[in-house]
């Protein structure tokens, strides 16, 4: 990349690897360079690189988003600021390891697809958020509805979705008698790498039969567990930067100082030893994925919607609320740690205590309207699936059905204050809302969203009915009193 701003190079950093970047080649395609990606796998292959001498470079790839971004970051050679902090402590980095970046909308999905079936090319990992993957929340299985799909399937040479684009260079690699790059999601959804795999196979399955088979017999699609709280950036954020290193670096991200990651390890084309920098590679990433999934995110979403309901902008000021943090462990310990598989190995209380010490982290500024979006995608691992094990195992619900419950008020408050919610099926929630009937039919409507729910409103009285009076006391008596109530039992 060519360098047109130094900003970057004139800023000061705690800490910056120091490997000869002359050396980095396309190993890792990305696709979405978003906050998450910058503040975790990017960090991870930096440190990665410094640690073993072998060097893997990543082109970032944005198929959505503002061109700027990708724009900034070629003007900085791919190097960009990462702020790391915790409660009492700030550490700055300057991450080195990007070697190229595409903004698709601005220089074509061609460019993409020809970096992909590069012969360098050895894994191609993705954070497109949850709605990425074109799948039905519920079932997991793609969506030929989809919009995205639906161009996809009848223009497969010049995909739009990330599917599409995977499955396309994936027939280049085949064509051109290259080996095949490991597909490495890293998203926040149950078994990442499966869902993928199905994806993938089922859109290559309508386009080129043969194909799928070819993707079946040499494609790996490892399951990840990611973590590490980035929340978007804010004009305030980006002034941190710039107080912290002298650069208000425009790629720059903050984020908290934890950071957790476990992977797979099913590759086709090698990999990092991304455990040099504290990934853990496994057999099997479930139970981790179900733990961090069901008490971290569940936890976060739990506080989005009630959190936002009881007037708190940020999720550490959910923790202030003595009555709030006190019904977040609760939920934690006695409903989601109950929902787990046993013998992870992992003292639940404990990792329940570092979430709530995590959440109060005063200088991580994470909107719960940040978290609240795409609550379509989001429910049903982090809420749905839970309260059916813990249903299935005789164990009492409270927490879950709240959270349910503060999705439908937020979700209905939201349309009628005709503010954006930011979800794919936001036009059937607006709908919903607009409809001349009492609230708590317009619950019953948004429980009867089979893509979310399934079809749980008919087949399980006991869920409906829990959620429902969730719903009716948040109405009646107010956020403040429904949480005061748990937290005193
Ligand atoms: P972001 O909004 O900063 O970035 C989202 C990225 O996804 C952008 O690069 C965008 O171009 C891409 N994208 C959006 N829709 C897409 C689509 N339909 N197809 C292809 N690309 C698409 O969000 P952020 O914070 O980077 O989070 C992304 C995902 O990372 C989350 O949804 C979650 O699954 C995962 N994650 C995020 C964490 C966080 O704290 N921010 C932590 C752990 C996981
Ligand atoms: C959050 C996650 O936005 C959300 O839905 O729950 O992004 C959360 O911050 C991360 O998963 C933490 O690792």
């Amino acid at each position: 990349m060519t360098s047109t701003n130094n900003g970057i190079t004139d800023a000061r950093y705690t800490s910056q690897t120091t490997y000869n970047r002359e050396q980095l080649n396309t190993d890792i395609v990305h696709l979405g360079f978003g906050a998450f990606h910058r503040g975790h796998q990017a960090v991870y292959n930096d440190l990665t690189n410094q640690a073993t001498g072998e060097l893997w470079g990543i082109c970032e790839i944005n198929m959505f988003g503002p061109e700027d971004l990708v724009q900034d970051l070629k003007a900085q050679q791919g190097m960009f600021t990462v702020i790391e902090k915790s409660a009492d402590a700030t550490h700055s980095r300057l991450v080195r390891t990007v070697s190229e970046a595409i903004h698709t909308p601005l220089e074509g999905i061609d460019v993409a697809i020809a970096k992909m079936a590069e012969p360098s090319v050895k894994i191609v990992s993705l954070t497109i958020t949850e709605k990425g993957y074109c799948s039905d929340p519920q079932s997991g299985r793609l969506d030929l509805n989809n919009e995205l799909i639906k161009h996809d399937l009848a223009s497969p040479y010049s995909p739009k979705s990330a599917i599409g684009l995977i499955t396309e260079a994936l027939r280049q690699r085949r064509d051109k008698g290259l080996a095949p790059f490991s597909v490495l999601s890293c998203d926040n959804i149950p078994e990442n790498g499966l869902l993928t795999k199905e994806a993938v196979l089922s859109f290559a399955k309508s386009v080129d039969s043969d194909l799928a088979r070819w993707i079946e017999d040499q494609v790996t699609f490892p399951s990840t567990m990611v973590d590490r709280i980035v929340p978007a950036m804010t004009p305030e954020q980006f002034d941190v930067i710039e107080q912290e290193t002298g650069y208000k670096d425009p790629c720059g991200i903050v984020c908290e100082d934890f950071r957790q990651w476990v992977v797979e390890d099913n590759f086709v084309a090698g990999r990092p030893d991304w455990n040099k920098a504290g990934a853990m590679f496994v057999a099997d990433v479930l139970p981790y994925e179900e733990m961090k999934l069901r008490m971290l995110n569940g936890s976060h979403s739990f506080l989005a919607y009630n959190g936002n309901l009881a007037g708190h902008e940020f999720i550490y000021q959910c923790m202030q609320d003595e009555s709030l943090r006190n019904v977040t462990l609760k939920l934690m310990e006695q409903e989601q740690a109950k929902s787990l598989q046993e013998g992870l190995g992992v003292d639940l209380a404990e990792y329940a205590q570092l979430l709530i010490k995590r959440f109060s982290n005063a200088n991580i500024k994470h909107k719960t309207s940040q978290i609240a979006m795409d609550g379509s995608q989001k429910l049903p691992q982090r809420a749905i699936d839970p309260y059916k094990t813990l249903q299935s195992r005789g164990v009492d619900r409270v927490c879950l059905p709240v959270t349910i419950a503060g999705w439908m008020h937020y979700t209905l408050n939201q349309a009628k204050n005709e503010e954006p919610i930011f979800d794919p099926l936001e036009a059937i929630y607006k709908e919903i809302a607009a409809t001349d009937v009492a609230a708590l039919d317009k619950a019953k409507a948004l429980l009867a969203i089979e893509k979310i729910f399934g079809d749980l409103a008919t087949s399980n009285p006991e869920f409906t009915a829990q959620v429902l009076a969730a719903f009716q006391s948040i109405e009646s008596n107010g956020i403040d009193k429904v949480i005061g109530s748990i937290a005193a039992n």
